[in-house]
């Protein structure tokens, strides 16, 4: 028998500006180009060993415990481009069969994508076994379009390209850029998701015409104006852009036919959680943004006001106590 065996690990994103549909549906072109960082990897990550041997009798894929149909079109579209840029020789050996095991080390009840780490690590691994050379993220968005941007710590931008080959991952700053800024995932519901994001999208782009607007007119002044605020960690512009940007995605969503709707009730008193501290401080300190659920991810200035929005949070939004309190959150003790 003859093996080779590769782990590797990749982080989860979250996005501040938001990719939400496709030009190219066959090769993930996006209609614009987004942003987002990378967690720490510390905190939530996808694990991916893939080992390639002569005595397994067909491909695997494992996710999280469970086998999974390692036939579907993405993963076989990431292995062609991984062999087309292999160096072992091997690689078109039919005797070498795949054994892939990956897992998420953040509960599925989590609610966070796990595409984008899952195709990720995905890639990179395959990419090491192979010895692959050419731009992983690239692959990766063949995978899912927001893999491409765990391919990087720190900050990243997705540029939009216009083909394969331009439609790449790119690092805005590395991790060690802005280490103030913190990270907080407010799970809201662990209900999976009514509509994917890939139907989502699509149903976006055929319907809305304000999602055309967004992405013509108002995401690349805004994609110029956010790595600026990043580059020089100016965190009032960046909170500004960063809510901005999520209530636009979701207002394209809103204008979809029929109206996707991925916030709920109290996804939107966070939101009034959040504005209602910020005028209280005087300036931009937390950022609300949503994905495709109603899950907040708050972008929070530094420690000290990670502290008092926990402290916010549990007062408002304790489990314990059912129902949020129904007070609003202008003009009361707390705030
Ligand atoms: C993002 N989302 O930029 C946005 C915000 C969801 C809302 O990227 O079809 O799972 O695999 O390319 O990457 C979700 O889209 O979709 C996404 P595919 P993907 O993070």
């Amino acid at each position: 028998m003859h093996t080779n065996i590769v782990t590797c690990t990749a982080p989860v994103n979250i996005a501040v500006i938001k990719y939400w549909g496709k030009k190219d549906e066959k090769l993930h072109i996006p209609l614009n180009s987004s942003l987002s960082a990378s967690l720490d990897q510390k905190d939530l990550k996808t694990t991916t060993s893939v080992v390639a041997g002569t005595d397994f009798t067909e491909d695997e894929l494992w996710l999280n415990g469970k086998k999974e149909n390692v036939e579907s079109k993405r993963i076989q579209n990431v292995l062609r481009l991984i062999r087309e840029g292999s160096t072992v020789e091997w690689k078109d050996d039919p005797n070498y069969k795949l054994r892939i095991v990956s897992t998420n080390n953040f509960p599925t009840a989590a609610g966070l994508a796990s595409s984008a780490s899952g195709y990720c690590c995905l890639v990179y691994a395959l990419a090491q076994l192979y010895g692959c050379r050419s731009d992983l993220s690239a692959i990766a968005r063949l995978g899912s379009g927001s893999a491409c941007r765990s391919m990087y710590g720190g900050w990243v931008a997705w540029e939009m390209g216009r083909d394969h080959e331009s439609s790449v991952a790119v690092q805005v700053a590395d991790e060690k850029h802005w280490p103030e800024v913190q990270i907080l995932v407010c799970v809201v519901s662990d209900v999976q998701k009514h509509t994917s994001s890939s139907d989502g999208m699509q149903q976006s782009v055929r319907t809305s015409k304000l999602l055309a607007d967004r992405a013509e007119n108002i995401v690349p002044k805004r994609m110029e104006e956010m790595k600026q605020a990043i580059l020089t960690r100016d965190f009032h512009t960046f909170a500004d852009l960063t809510m901005k940007d999520s209530d636009s995605f979701h207002a394209c969503c809103a204008d979809t036919q029929p109206p996707i709707y991925y916030m709920n009730n109290v996804s939107h008193h966070i939101v009034s959680l959040v504005q209602s501290y910020n005028k209280k401080v005087g300036s931009n300190k937390v950022a609300y943004t949503y994905d495709a659920g109603p899950n907040a991810v708050l972008y929070i200035a530094d420690e000290k006001h990670m502290v008092e929005m926990l402290k916010l949070l549990h007062i408002y939004f304790n489990p314990s106590e059912g129902v949020q309190r129904e007070r609003p959150f202008f003009d009361n003790e707390y705030l």
